[in-house]
């Protein structure tokens, strides 16, 4: 007999939704029973909720849809809190489901009760508790469609324990997507006149272009109109970074003089980006709350545009469709007269290459500077390598120098959460499975959520782990070192198991780095097995911390410190 628990389900697989990821509890076991009678639902039991709740994340960045996680009431949608926060800082559409205590004991504070509209009330996008079984459908509707729309985000069910198995109507229904909009002619006349009186243009091109056809929109656009591109924070692979059009991202450690080149531009055409905190260089680029350039603000979601840069054309709508049309009306660069804008476009991509060019590698004596990995790795990674990044100085080269050209893809929280490495490659591997996954992990965070690597041995994906070991919570000691002239580290120092046992008892192969001409061998083994490998690097502390910047040229230096 179908309950209220088949129709919640039936709404999520009908909408396309074929995985969740949980941690059962008592609170919920109607809705577990009930997942016995939807085979299309694929369920990945997770050991802590937080790598659940990162795995639905991970899921719903690379599908678009709502990742979906099921937790138990109390500590389970405690621990779950870290994936709500990483969704909604994303901007990636979630569904928390949570099981509650019996609806006739609400709000007497019952044993392992939470009011979810206070817990979670700040950070979700939409948090229902349902206590009708006939309105369970409906909320999961609802929620599809809140968490998918404008900036996608996190909607949290609560739902009793008591309302899950009661007989109720199965409805089919389909969330509808809204149609794409774009901008009116007259908008985009307007645009187009200005992209053709800008000597100096630039685009900022962030995740909403996340799409094939939102990469060659963009692509399209900039090639026309030879307008450089720098790509929002974390969102490297929107465009291909070896392009002579690519001029960086903006990030946690962009130099002062890419910055100041930068805000030479005449015209920033902001493309599906929020231009948050950390592109926007902590509200200082552009100017806040006037920009000093004329600014075009595209984003599918109207409560973002103007929201902290008044623009001149501010256009809630769908970032390609304008790329397209704005790409077909603007005068190409070709027929324009004078060299003005090449000039331009060829300053901030040598500045881009100077800082992305791997540093010489340093003489140390307590392990491998991490960077030589990133750049072993990047030589030899597949074109369609999923990288999966926790939070750490071990991932600062990454973003810094790893040449990424679309299908390769860059999974990084933009909330710089701790503990979503791993979790992330677990989701990537299982939704692409003939792809080649590399997660990265700090010593800290791999011992955050590193359990969810049995994942990959239950289900044999071959990820490829690399695990930078400087027995240090390192971006802390780092901030620590520059924040304070006596050096006096506290809390950061981390006694570590034996990694490769440790990855051994999962039953992942596993091998240890000591010594920077072990890198490529193993790195060859690791991507060529076929079946969980984990790498564990002695990471050197001493290259990041005793002199945080590695001398690249005397032009150049590069700082390690600010990435976590
Ligand atoms: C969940 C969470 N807790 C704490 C932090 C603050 N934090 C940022 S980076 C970092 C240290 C990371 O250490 P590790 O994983 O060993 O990588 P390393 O920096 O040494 O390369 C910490 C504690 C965070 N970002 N997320």
């Amino acid at each position: 007999m179908p309950t209220s628990s088949h129709a919640l389900l039936k709404v999520l697989s009908d909408n396309g939704i074929d995985r969740v990821f949980l941690v059962p509890g008592e609170s919920y076991l109607g809705i577990l029973d009930a997942l016995n009678d939807f085979p299309d639902i694929d369920v990945v039991t997770c050991r802590h909720e937080g790598g659940a709740s990162f795995m639905a994340c991970a899921d719903g960045r690379l599908t678009h849809r709502p990742g979906v996680v099921l937790v138990s009431r109390g500590p389970g949608a405690t621990n779950a809190s870290i994936g709500v926060h990483t969704a909604q800082q994303d901007g990636i559409p979630l569904i928390l489901i949570v099981g509650q205590i019996p609806k006739e004991h609400l709000r007497k504070e019952a044993f392992q009760e939470i009011d979810y509209q206070k817990m979670y009330g700040s950070i979700a996008k939409w948090v229902v508790e349902v206590t009708d079984p006939e309105k369970l459908a409906e909320a999961a509707f609802k929620a599809i469609r809140v968490a998918t729309s404008g900036t996608p985000g996190p909607v949290v069910m609560v739902i009793p324990e008591d309302i899950q198995q009661q007989d109720v109507a199965q409805p089919a229904w389909q969330v509808v997507r809204h149609a794409a909009v774009t901008a009116s002619p007259d908008t985009m006349r307007q645009a187009a006149a200005l992209v053709n009186a800008a000597s100096r243009p630039l685009i900022v091109a962030g995740g909403a272009l996340d799409s094939d056809g939102g990469r060659q929109a963009l692509q399209i656009l900039a090639e026309k109109c030879h307008i450089p591109v720098a790509v929002s924070f974390r969102q490297h692979d929107i465009f291909p970074n070896t392009h002579e059009l690519f001029v960086g991202d903006l990030g946690l450690s962009n130099p002062a003089d890419q910055i100041a080149a930068f805000e030479r531009s005449d015209l920033i055409i902001a493309l599906g980006t929020r231009f948050g905190d950390i592109t926007s260089q902590g509200y200082t680029f552009p100017t806040l709350p006037r920009p000093g350039q004329t600014f075009i603000h595209v984003y599918p979601d109207e409560r973002q545009i103007g929201l902290h840069f008044s623009a001149d054309i501010g256009v809630p709508c769908d970032p390609e469709l304008f790329a397209r049309a704005l790409a077909e009306i603007a005068q190409p660069y070709s027929n324009q007269i004078g060299g003005a804008r090449k000039v331009w476009a060829s300053t901030l991509r040598e500045i881009h290459q100077r800082i992305a060019r791997y540093p010489t590698s340093k003489q140390v004596d307590d392990g491998v500077p991490f960077v030589t990995v990133v750049e072993k790795l990047a030589a030899l990674a597949e074109s369609n390598t999923i990288i999966c990044l926790d939070a750490g100085t071990f991932a600062a080269p990454v973003y810094r120098h790893f040449p990424f050209v679309y299908p390769q893809r860059l999974m990084a929280p933009l909330v710089g959460a701790m503990g979503y490495g791993t979790p992330a490659a677990v989701a990537s591997q299982l939704r692409h499975p003939e792809r080649s996954v590399v997660c990265m992990v700090g010593d800290g965070g791999f011992l955050m959520t590193g359990n969810e690597m049995i994942a990959a041995v239950e289900r044999d994906l071959p990820i490829l782990f690399i695990l930078s070991n400087n027995h240090c919570y390192g971006s802390i000691r780092v901030h620590q070192d520059k924040s304070y002239a006596d050096r006096r580290p506290v809390g950061t120092t981390l006694g570590n198991p034996d990694f490769v046992a440790l990855a051994r008892a999962f039953g992942v192969e596993a091998e240890r780095v000591n010594a920077l001409d072990q890198v490529d061998a193993a790195l060859s083994r690791g991507l060529r097995a076929r079946r969980p490998y984990l790498i564990e690097v002695s990471t050197s502390l001493s290259a990041i911390l005793s002199s945080r910047q590695h001398t690249v040229s005397t032009a150049q230096t590069v700082d390690y410190a600010d990435r976590d």
